[in-house]
């Protein structure tokens, strides 16, 4: 239902065109969900500006007109960011339609691109110029660059490249009153005070809107090895992680962990996924190696680490990848595991980060304390050891009530961010506030930084219109 008048939505029009908006309440659904259907809002309106200059005019008509906006990219998001509240007066402010290369400079190594960019095309384009681009993660044929700095996306190769903050040099913003902030400079020395970009990246469109950036170009990668490893306890793949990056140093570019429950789910539910082994095993690792060397020795670093380990008893068995084949079935398996959760009903995702030296101490600790105050609950723990984050999500047990077991959410909540904290974690590693965790960032979070960010919000977006009741 809109409650926005006609005349407001004749002056949007006039400046996005008619392709740039949306009102018809079919074509709109699909802005107003998430993927798993946790989190659902109404709009009054969606909008979809082509050009930087479309989404200025639109932020600062609704900037007088006291309009909220929720941006969104592909809508990918795991905390309910991009989604607008259930009150039917917020407009959605849809980047997809700005999907410009702006330019390619291989002897800075960047490539400066639109916030509605597909992280897929733009790897697909880096690999064009010759280069690599290294964000990597399970959405990234939906996910867009705008999101992918909105939420400072992780995924499966910050443990050599960094996390999208760090991939990035530049930003475009639309400030809330519609002001264009161009800081889309390809510097890697830049010294000149604040560095305003890191206040729009991990912002959640709280702050602004991203509308391109200024991002890092790597060298191709032009060997990969990738093996799948059986071990018999978490700790072991802290030891084997230390031990194959002391041997293969920036060469690991993948190290992800995953428990025996994750696998069993993928294995039930995702078609074509093999267990490479004929027994089951507590925890499996996927490791990768890479290097900007066609003939690399990289399956022979890998057999001399996981030699080693056999002998320390951290491995219990290995499969490396013969093919390209098999490197995609076992990535597979890997990426499969949020979707095969979603087959097993209501799951809680918490996308926790503790020290990696604390990482078996955490999870023995924590799933002591859960089986012991909720029997059967099914943990799924998997994610990527050498951040330190882990996802570590909890499905209700076989045959409970979907009712009953939401019923639980907050105290199993508290139960598993409580322990992450005593281990001096965070209660969001990778995935963002949004609206999912808002409540427990006010209680975990340190006040001061509470106040320092409130601070930052009130002086940039006074009206409080930037995608309210995310984050703060
Ligand atoms: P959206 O979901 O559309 O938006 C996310 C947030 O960013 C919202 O708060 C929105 O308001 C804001 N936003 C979007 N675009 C803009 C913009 N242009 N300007 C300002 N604000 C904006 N995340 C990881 O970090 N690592 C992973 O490994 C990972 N794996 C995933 C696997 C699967 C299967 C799925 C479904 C998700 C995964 N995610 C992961 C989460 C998600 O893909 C990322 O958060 C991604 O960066 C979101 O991009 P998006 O374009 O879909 O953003
Ligand atoms: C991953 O690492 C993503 O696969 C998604 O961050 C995690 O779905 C999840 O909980
Ligand atoms: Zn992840």
């Amino acid at each position: 239902m809109s409650h926005l008048s006609e005349a407001f939505i004749r002056e949007i029009e006039a400046i996005v065109g008619p392709a740039g908006i949306e009102r018809d309440p079919e074509r709109m659904r699909s802005y107003l969900s998430d993927w798993r259907n946790a989190y659902r809002g109404l709009a009054a309106l969606v909008i979809r500006p082509a050009t930087t200059e479309e989404v200025a005019g639109v932020v600062r008509l609704c900037n007088e007109q006291q309009v909220a906006l929720v941006p969104q990219g592909g809508n990918t998001g795991l905390c309910g960011g991009s989604i607008p509240d259930g009150s039917g007066c917020q407009v959605v402010l849809s980047l997809t339609r700005m999907t410009k290369f702006r330019q390619v400079d291989p002897a800075n190594e960047t490539i400066t691109v639109e916030a509605g960019v597909i992280l897929q095309s733009l790897q697909e384009a880096a690999a064009e110029a010759g280069r690599f681009f290294p964000l990597s993660l399970g959405a990234e044929g939906s996910c867009t660059v705008g999101g992918n700095l909105a939420t400072n996306a992780g995924g499966t190769a910050v443990l050599r490249y960094g996390n999208m903050r760090d991939l990035t040099l530049g930003v475009e913003v639309v400030l809330p009153d519609g002001q264009i902030w161009n800081g889309l400079r390809g510097l890697r020395k830049d010294n000149t005070g604040y560095d305003l970009k890191h206040l729009f990246i991990g912002s959640e469109g709280t702050l602004g809107i991203i509308t391109a950036a200024v991002l890092k170009l790597y060298p191709a990668v032009r060997s990969v090895t990738t093996a799948w490893v059986a071990l018999p306890s978490a700790s072991a793949a802290v030891e084997l992680i230390g031990s194959i990056r002391a041997l293969c140093g920036d060469r690991l570019t993948g190290f992800e962990l995953m428990s025996r429950q994750s696998v069993d789910f993928v294995l039930r539910h995702v078609h074509g996924c093999r267990d490479p082994f004929g027994d089951a095993h507590p925890w499996y690792v996927l490791i990768e190696l890479s290097d900007t060397q066609p003939e690399a020795p990289l399956n022979q670093l890998l057999e001399i680490g996981i030699g080693e380990a056999l002998e320390k008893g951290w491995v219990i068995d290995a499969v490396v990848a013969s093919s390209e084949s098999q490197v995609a079935a076992l990535w597979a398996m890997r990426e499969g595991i949020s979707e095969a959760q979603n087959h097993e009903g209501p799951s809680l995702k918490h996308d926790i980060s503790v020290p990696v030296s604390c990482i078996p101490d955490f999870i023995e600790t924590t799933d002591q304390r859960l089986r012991d105050r909720f029997p059967g609950v099914r943990i799924v723990t998997y994610g990527h050891v050498g951040d330190g984050n882990l996802h570590y999500n909890i499905s209700k047990p076989v045959g409970a009530d979907d009712a009953r077991f939401k019923a639980q959410h907050e105290a199993i909540m508290q139960v598993i961010y409580d322990s992450t904290v005593s281990f001096s974690g965070s209660i969001s590693a990778e995935h963002g506030i949004g609206q999912a965790k808002r409540d427990a960032a006010r209680h975990y979070k340190d006040p001061l930084e509470l106040e320092l960010m409130r601070a930052i919000k009130t002086t940039l977006d006074p009206k409080g219109l930037m995608n309210p009741g995310k984050v703060l």
